[in-house]
């Protein structure tokens, strides 16, 4: 992969989660050395450090189960201006969680970038979660689960700062999703999002789908923001995580994955989101987290083409 400017982003966010613990999300990535991974697949990484997000809005909603609203709507404002600016001056946003909440800032953010540049944004979501919760259907109240119905531009996020540039749900595309709620099911089905779960992969394998994914961005000359989610990876592998759900990505899927998103070269950012060190087992679920963003930015095992047939 030719050499890219990469920028870091810390996003210690919590509120949208039910327990703490992604707040020290960032620094495990830096611990396990993410920074210097990059640099020695020869791209050149500035880490601009932690986002905050102090000022808290005066919002409410008739949802009682919605608990930080005003924390995550503060970080949503502070990362969406924090994306905005590292897309303008960066080939590669890369966010480091944090819960998923904070998509609910960086995916407009990049959104707006894009428009400024007349190209459509898809958005690759690998989570064993859709995240398609409005702020009427959560019943968890954890507005992690919000963002992709957000960003797409559904109906009742007054309280949510205004989209610049919603994505189109056409645009979207789910990998290894495992746990539905209800109205998550209807919403998705009514949008015809394009959502391949853990049974559809079990079948026709991780590749057909997200091949058939990327021919749709190139010939959109779209680009292409990918938020992972460590619970998109099977929990034995990857048990920092607080929803952890079982028949998740093996070892060898999600690194397919991120080296099919490197061939295709149409990766312009990255959320690595719902890390949880306080669940970690030493380091192994950061490490591999890395190792998959290594993949993504290059990493190969043959210094060649892999003969294909
Ligand atoms: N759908 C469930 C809820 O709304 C679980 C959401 C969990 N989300 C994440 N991110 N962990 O994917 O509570
Ligand atoms: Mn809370
Ligand atoms: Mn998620
Ligand atoms: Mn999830």
């Amino acid at each position: 992969m030719t050499s890219k400017t990469c920028t870091l982003v810390g996003a210690p966010v919590q509120s949208g989660a039910s327990q703490p613990g992604c707040i020290m999300g960032p620094d495990a990535f830096r611990t396990a050395r993410l920074a210097e991974t990059l640099g020695e697949l020869g791209h050149s990484v500035s880490d601009t450090g932690n986002v905050s997000a102090t000022d808290l809005p005066d919002v409410s909603h008739s949802n009682g189960a919605i608990h930080d609203l005003a924390q995550t709507v503060a970080w949503a404002k502070a990362l969406e201006s924090a994306a905005f600016e590292a897309a303008q001056s960066s080939d590669m946003p890369i966010f480091l969680g944090g819960d998923h909440s904070l998509s609910i800032g960086t995916v407009p953010g990049i959104a707006r970038h894009w428009a400024t540049k007349d190209r459509p944004l898809f958005v690759l979501w690998l989570d064993a979660h859709p995240d398609f919760h409005t702020l009427e259907t959560t019943s968890s109240g954890n507005l992690h689960g919000t963002p992709v119905a957000y960003f797409s531009g559904l109906p009742g996020f007054e309280v949510y700062p205004p989209l610049a540039a919603p994505v189109d749900p056409a645009n979207l595309c789910m990998l290894g999703i495992r746990s539905v709620d209800p109205a998550e099911n209807a919403a998705l089905a009514e949008r015809e999002v394009d959502v391949s779960d853990m049974r559809a992969i079990d079948e026709h394998g991780i590749a057909a789908p997200l091949r058939a994914f990327l021919e749709r961005v190139r010939e959109a000359n779209g680009a292409l923001h990918v938020s992972l989610d460590v619970d998109f990876l099977e929990p034995s592998i990857a048990p920092a995580v607080g929803t952890t759900v079982p028949g998740g990505a093996t070892f060898r899927e999600a690194h397919l994955v991120m080296e099919m998103l490197c061939d295709s070269g149409l990766v312009t950012s990255l959320d690595m989101v719902e890390l949880n060190p306080f669940l970690d087992e030493r380091g192994r679920t950061a490490s591999l987290m890395v190792d998959l963003c290594a993949s993504l930015m290059g990493r190969k095992v043959l210094d060649r083409p892999t003969r294909r047939f």
